[in-house]
């Protein structure tokens, strides 16, 4: 039962949007020839789903800027520009992303107080999505991530992959991934790596080279 979950292909992260991505939109046509491709049993799309106002928003914290280290309920946070909020168009999925051969979309980030880049928990592991169990639940044993940002969302939600879904193969698909920093990309596929999760193109997925 392979798996694909398509990270937070929203507006937001893409060109144009509150917290863009470089190349974020470059991730659509990949991600679509992947769901396409007839390879996945099941296609999850998570969205970023933030109340107005939220903690992680610079703009919540008087003095604070984009970018800034700040403190969201007595933890370290990130200062992000306001971003996926509820209802908006910020907050959509991309409208070229295939969205006929979506499963499911999981929302995240609902909770004022905690951030959430993982598709399964809040940045404090305590509350759960209920992701892992609804994959376990229709027997997923092999989990492809992709999209963004590769040094937050998908970085989160693979970790978190391995460690809530035992005995499931977790495996990132580079290219159809981009993220917000490039030394922060870097370092978190070297921590993908060195968990057991396995660096992927889409190629190798579409089109695996033929043993002859
Ligand atoms: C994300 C920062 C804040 C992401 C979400 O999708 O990677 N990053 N919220
Ligand atoms: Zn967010």
């Amino acid at each position: 039962m392979k798996a694909l979950l398509l990270t937070d292909i929203q507006n937001g992260f893409c060109p144009g949007g509150n917290l863009p991505v470089p190349e974020g939109d470059q991730v659509v046509p990949v991600a679509n020839r992947l769901i396409r491709s007839g390879h996945y049993d099941l296609v999850v799309a998570t969205q970023d789903w933030h109340p107005a106002g939220h903690g992680s928003f610079a703009s919540s914290h008087p003095g604070k800027k984009p970018f800034e280290m700040g403190e969201l309920s007595g933890e370290p946070q990130m200062m992000w520009p306001d971003h996926c909020v509820q209802g908006t168009k910020d907050a959509e999925l991309h409208p070229d992303l295939d969205a006929d051969r979506i499963d499911f979309i999981q929302q995240k980030g609902q909770d004022p107080t905690v951030d959430s880049y993982s598709a399964f928990r809040d940045n404090e592991k305590h509350a759960l999505t209920g992701l892992a169990k609804e994959l376990l639940a229709r027997g997923v044993t092999e989990l492809d991530l992709c999209g963004l940002a590769t040094d937050y969302c998908v970085k989160f939600s693979a970790l978190d992959a391995v460690e809530m879904l035992p005995g499931v193969r977790v495996r990132l698909i580079e290219d159809a991934s981009r993220g917000i920093d490039p030394a922060g990309v870097k370092a978190a596929i070297e921590e993908m790596r060195e968990t057991g999760i396995a660096i992927v193109t889409s190629e190798d997925v579409i089109a695996p080279a033929s043993i002859s």
